[in-house]
């Protein structure tokens, strides 16, 4: 059956953070989501939703989420071509920023609703199986002081057996973040997987400075050390060290992801789905990056993105972190350090209404 898209629902809400964002660049501790319903003529509804970190931002979205519902009503769901109608609706005002995080959630609610139509998970739409994706827990360890983020990574290896931590670094003082790394892997042991990240934090002659002292530490890599649009610094520190250079959940559609690895800006990639283009700019990135053997990992959205790495050529680690999980009727299962996927239709997002109306945003 073909799908004819009616109307999309754009609702935002805002859930309090059970451990707040304290990075170098801001504090968060209400965390935004726009959930997309893309509603179509056959009565299937495909649902996406959005983090758009920045409460404010939720007015222009939901804005723009509305325009798109109502110049593509009507139109076959047929998600590549949604995606380029869309983009292109937005040619004059360009094809980053805002307009990319927009037209990424309707990607992703046109796939869920396809795959719905086929009545198959997402990821076997896609050509691959239903299955466990490795993942990492990077649902806290902020900037707090050593002892307090070594407690916490105890519990975070517990959430779900997992076999790697995301730290965040960039405390005023540099031996303030080797103490902490040092002590976290103290307590958690050799066998986890510890990656850092700057957040963007620092610039090129902090970063020179202060990342030789982290060479040593096994760590797995070093995420945005600089400015996400910094390729030339980004490169500079790649090639100074021996650890590996994270960058990506800033890559705004597959043409930056290209960018960056034609430059030799780092050594690996994470693209966020928000801004590479949905589930559509994401299997451009990956081609791209599979071409090169560029080990692939994702940033946020981890229902989608397990479905996604199940076909992903040279998929790496999954970031797990399950902020949306109180307007989710069933939040994804994780164990053994993997992320489960459900054997149902589409995505397999259902809204919690009761959670929803509770945190929606008026
Ligand atoms: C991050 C994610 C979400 C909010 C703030 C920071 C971080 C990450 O860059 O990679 O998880
Ligand atoms: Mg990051």
């Amino acid at each position: 059956m073909k799908l004819t898209l009616r109307n999309i629902r754009a609702r935002p809400v805002l859930l309090p953070l059970e451990r707040p964002i304290v990075a170098r660049i801001a504090t968060i501790k209400d965390w935004p989501l726009i959930l997309i319903d893309l509603e179509t003529e056959e009565g299937i509804t495909g649902r996406s939703y959005l983090e758009p970190y920045i409460p404010r931002t939720v007015e222009y979205l939901v804005r723009a989420l509305h325009d798109l519902g109502a110049l593509l009503k009507g139109t076959q769901v047929a998600p590549t071509e949604l995606f380029d109608l869309a983009r292109k609706s937005l040619h004059f005002v360009g094809y980053e920023g805002l307009s990319a995080i927009a037209v990424s959630g309707l990607d992703m609610a046109a796939w869920d609703a396809l795959a719905k139509v086929a009545d198959q998970p997402l990821c076997e739409l896609l050509g691959g199986s239903v299955g466990a994706v490795r993942a990492y827990n990077s649902n806290g360890l902020w900037l707090q002081d050593p002892p307090v983020v070594a407690d916490e990574a105890a519990v975070l290896i517990e959430e779900g057996q997992f076999s790697g931590l995301k730290l965040r670094l960039g405390r005023d003082r540099s031996a303030e973040d080797l103490e902490t790394v040092r002590a976290v892997r103290d307590t958690v042991g050799d066998h986890i997987h510890l990656m850092v990240d700057f957040n963007q934090g620092l610039d090129f002659a902090e970063a020179h400075e202060r990342l030789p002292a982290l060479d040593d530490l096994g760590l797995t890599w070093i995420e945005e050390p600089l400015v996400y649009e910094d390729l030339e610094g980004h490169k500079k520190l790649a090639v100074e060290l021996r650890t590996p250079i994270q960058i990506g959940e800033n890559f705004y559609g597959p043409q930056a992801l290209h960018r960056a690895i034609a430059v030799g800006a780092c050594d690996y990639v994470m693209p966020d789905f928000m801004r590479i283009g949905g589930i559509t700019g994401w299997q451009r990135a990956a081609a791209f990056a599979g071409v090169f053997g560029v080990p692939v990992s994702t940033h946020l959205y981890p229902e989608v993105a397990a479905h996604v790495m199940r076909v992903t050529e040279t998929a790496h680690w999954l970031e797990w972190q399950n902020w949306a999980d109180p307007i989710l009727q069933k939040p994804y299962e994780i164990s053994g350090g993997e992320l489960h996927i459900p054997d149902v239709a589409g995505v397999g997002l259902d809204w919690d209404e009761d959670a929803v109306d509770q945190h929606l945003m008026r």
